[in-house]
This record gives structure tokens, C-alpha cells and sequence, in this order.
């Protein structure tokens, strides 16, 4: 039995490996070379440099940590570290070439595989339950969706293509809310093997009754701010907010194109119509705040937000997914969310009923992140596990929290108690948002 628990969870951890591999090969192997090693812009690494950082990472965590093994390489770990090499000097680099970079992660990967070959996932807490696997999977995920948005903001003729999200079911009307009653409800997790450091440990948190809404907020109803003139009205915006978008010269979100009546956008190097059903898109969470107050309501805190996607008020207990406990299927089209890279858009509002919270909100996981009017903090009692880099050096910073995932984000890396973090300035990310307003007890 208990090997059998064993033999099953390497099998889960391998394939969990190869589809993030797949993803990292698809957004790599998609580009010629000259691409690969450009900066796309200054935010973001080059494409080549992200490839080796994921076999990086892997090579510290899985060969050397787990396996306790010989190095790959030893010689790059420096040029491959996040806080000694930041974005902006990248390029600047004696990186690792694309064929280089190719050859490196693939050795890694072959030792990473022959390590857990001979892991039985006990003996630390690095390798209980497979954590220190499905966190590299998860890094590497979070990469590829780092890496999709450069592919957003590279320009040229298109190289990714998906097929169309699935069409809602019924029409349902964007502002549509729900009320989600006041008490307790536990926030976090202490037992997930795979939540990583900042999702810990569970706790109890008090919310107050609010109303949330049923979904994202659309592009229609962004038209509609900015028809209002939302992005010329001072009162709607925050100090620091107005300042920014003064100096940034906002006009609409990030990829969006005036076209003389109307408002186009480019996804993925293709111009079209903005489609009013559909969540927005890369906004900033300084657009998002002000659009929320023009609606005459606000984002939720980031509290509001797991309390709708985890409670159920029937059991009281938290899921782990708005649906339930059951993981999303990956790789696939999902009926539940829209994760994954499967489609390369947010899809309409109403498209996934199947994945609606007990408190019945809908497309929580999925299609666009959410900003939250939240701080990014540590929970109490947390501790950094297993390094102060990957969290607990941004609790405190001028961050805001974002929850859900986006249709870029892969299953393995989301869950109802994820939490993932960006400057308020931010919008080359999948980011949009819902709102939220408190209901007066009654
Ligand atoms: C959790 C998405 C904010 O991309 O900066 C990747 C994830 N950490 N490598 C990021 C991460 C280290 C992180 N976010
Ligand atoms: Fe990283």
C-alpha cells in the first residue's frame, strides 16, 4: 500500500514535471533565436534567460538539495539569481545561449528525473508529500506565465494560437452580486503538501457581510468608466493612483488601440474588436480601485475574496477550489475554469457555471487574475519555507495581493488559497479584478 502511494505520487510528479516542460519548450521553441535573447521590454527578462533560470532552479532545489547531488553546472548560479541579477542588467549578461540554455535544462531535468526515481518522499520536510517537486513545477509555471506575458508584449507576427473559450451558457449581466454572510470562515491552509510558504499556516479570520459580484468585471462596463470619462475624473482615483496615471499618461489598459469609434486591442501580435463580455484585462491595480469606485463600489480584501471562493456555509469548512476539493484537470479544457494557456484569452462571463463557489460566484480560478484592495502581508505564525526569497522578502512592499489565476496560469500553480503578489503600477500581467461593497446588517 504505502509503496504503492509512493510509485503513484512519482508518477503524478513526473507528468506534473513534463506538461510544465512542454509549456516552457512551446513558448521557447516558438521564437527564433534573435527573439529568445531580446529584451522585450525593460520589465521583463529575455526569454533565453527565464529558460535557464527555471533549470536553475531546479538544479539547486532537486539535484543538489534533495538529491544531494554533484553540481550541473556551478558556475552560473549567480547570473541565474532573481535578487543578485535584476531584470534591467539581464541582457547585459554573458547568458547562456538558446542552444546552451536548451542542453542545460534538459541535463538538469534527466538528474531532477533519476532523483526522484529514488525518492520515497520522507525523511524532511523538503520531500514530504513531493513538496519540493511541486514547487519547482509551480516556479516553472509561474515562468511560463512570466514568459507568456513577454510574448504579449513582443512584437511581430503572431506565433501562439489556441482555440475559442467556450460560449456562456446563458446571458448573464455583468454587476450581477452576490451576498456572502458575516462570521468566520479558515482562511490559508496548514495541510495542502503542495501550498507553498505564504499560503501558511490555516487561521481564522472574521469578515464582516459584504456583497461580491457574481463576476469579473467586463470590458463592457470598462468601456462604459472610460466613456464616463473615469480616466479624467480625479475624484474617482486614489492620491498616488491619479499621480500615476497623470504621469503615465493612462488612457485605457495596456495592448488596448483607440481606432477612431471605438477601442481595439492586440493579443498575442492579433488586432481586434474588444469584446464587452469578456473580463478586462491588464489594468493596473490603480485603474481597477478607480473603475471599482465609478461602479460605486470597491475590490474586495483579499479575505472577501477566499471567503467566497472557499466557504461553504452548509459544512462551514474551507475547499480547496471553489467547486470543490477535486483539482482541475490540466492540459485540457477544463469545465470548471479557464486555465492552463488552453485559450489565450479571458473567457465571456457565465462560461464556467460548473465552477461556481458554494456562495455561487463564479470564474474565481481562471481567466483573469483579481486584484485586491489587500496589502501583501504574512499570515500570522507564518515562517518562510523553504526560502526567504520566494515571499517573505516582498511582505511589507508596496504590494498588492492578486488572487484566482488567469488562463495563463497552469492548475498546479493555483488554488483557492494562492496568493500572488505585484506592484500597484503593474499591468503586463493577467490582471483584472471584481468588486466588492459592504452590506449593512440587517
Ligand atoms: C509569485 C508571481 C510574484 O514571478 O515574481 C518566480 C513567482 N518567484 N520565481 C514572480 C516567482 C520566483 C513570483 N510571483
Ligand atoms: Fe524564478
Amino acid at each position: 500500500q504505502a509503496a504503492d502511494d509512493v510509485e503513484h505520487l512519482r508518477d503524478r510528479v513526473a507528468r506534473t514535471l513534463q506538461r510544465a516542460r512542454t509549456r516552457t519548450e512551446l513558448l521557447t521553441d516558438s521564437v527564433d533565436d534573435a527573439d529568445l535573447v531580446a529584451q522585450h521590454s525593460s520589465i521583463m527578462s529575455p526569454l533565453v534567460w527565464d529558460l535557464a533560470h527555471i533549470g536553475n532552479q531546479e538544479e539547486l532545489w532537486l539535484v543538489r538539495d534533495v538529491g544531494g547531488r554533484e553540481s550541473v553546472r556551478a558556475d552560473i548560479d549567480e547570473m541565474y539569481d532573481a535578487f543578485k541579477t535584476p531584470r534591467k542588467n539581464r541582457p547585459a549578461l554573458p547568458l547562456l545561449d538558446p542552444t546552451q540554455a536548451r542542453a542545460y535544462v534538459r541535463s538538469v531535468r534527466d538528474e531532477a528525473l533519476d532523483v526522484l526515481s529514488n525518492t520515497r518522499f520522507a525523511g524532511n520536510r523538503l520531500v514530504e508529500g513531493g513538496f519540493a517537486f511541486g514547487m519547482v513545477a509551480q516556479h516553472e509555471q509561474q515562468h511560463d506565465e512570466t514568459m507568456l506575458a513577454t510574448h504579449q508584449l513582443r512584437v511581430g507576427a503572431p506565433v501562439l494560437h489556441a482555440p475559442p473559450t467556450p460560449r456562456p451558457a446563458t446571458s448573464l449581466r455583468p454587476g450581477a452580486e452576490t451576498v456572502v454572510a458575516a462570521g468566520t470562515f479558515e482562511m490559508g491552509t496548514s495541510v495542502d503538501p503542495w501550498a507553498l510558504d505564504n499560503e501558511r499556516p490555516a487561521h481564522t479570520v472574521d469578515v464582516p457581510a459584504f456583497a461580491i459580484d457574481t463576476f469579473p468585471v467586463t470590458n463592457g462596463q470598462y468601456l462604459d468608466f472610460i466613456a464616463d470619462g473615469g480616466y479624467d475624473r480625479r475624484e474617482l482615483w486614489s492620491e498616488r493612483g491619479w499621480q500615476h496615471r497623470v504621469e503615465a499618461g493612462l488612457t485605457a489598459p495596456q495592448f488596448w488601440y483607440s481606432d477612431g469609434d471605438g477601442w481595439g486591442h492586440d493579443v498575442f501580435g492579433q488586432r481586434g474588436p474588444v469584446d464587452p463580455d469578456r473580463p478586462v484585462v491588464h489594468v493596473s491595480w490603480f485603474e481597477a480601485d478607480a473603475c471599482a469606485r465609478w461602479l460605486g463600489k470597491r475590490l474586495p480584501t483579499e479575505a472577501e475574496w477566499e471567503k467566497a471562493a472557499r466557504w461553504d456555509p452548509t459544512s462551514g469548512s474551507s475547499r480547496t477550489y471553489p467547486w470543490g476539493d477535486e483539482h482541475p484537470e490540466a492540459g485540457v479544457h477544463d469545465r470548471r475554469a479557464n486555465l492552463g494557456q488552453t485559450h489565450l484569452e479571458p473567457a465571456a462571463i457565465g462560461a464556467y457555471p460548473d465552477g461556481a463557489s458554494a456562495t455561487g460566484v463564479q470564474q474565481m480560478i481562471g481567466d483573469v487574475w483579481e486584484w485586491t484592495s489587500s496589502d501583501f502581508h504574512s499570515y500570522p505564525g507564518f515562517r518562510f519555507f523553504p526560502y526567504a526569497e520566494y515571499s517573505e522578502v516582498f511582505h511589507g512592499g508596496d504590494y498588492k495581493v492578486l488572487r484566482g489565476g488567469s488562463f495563463g496560469t497552469d492548475p498546479v500553480a493555483v488554488r483557492g488559497t494562492f496568493r500572488n503578489w505585484d506592484h500597484p503600477i503593474r499591468r503586463q500581467i493577467f490582471a483584472g479584478f471584481r468588486c466588492a461593497r459592504d452590506v449593512v446588517a440587517g
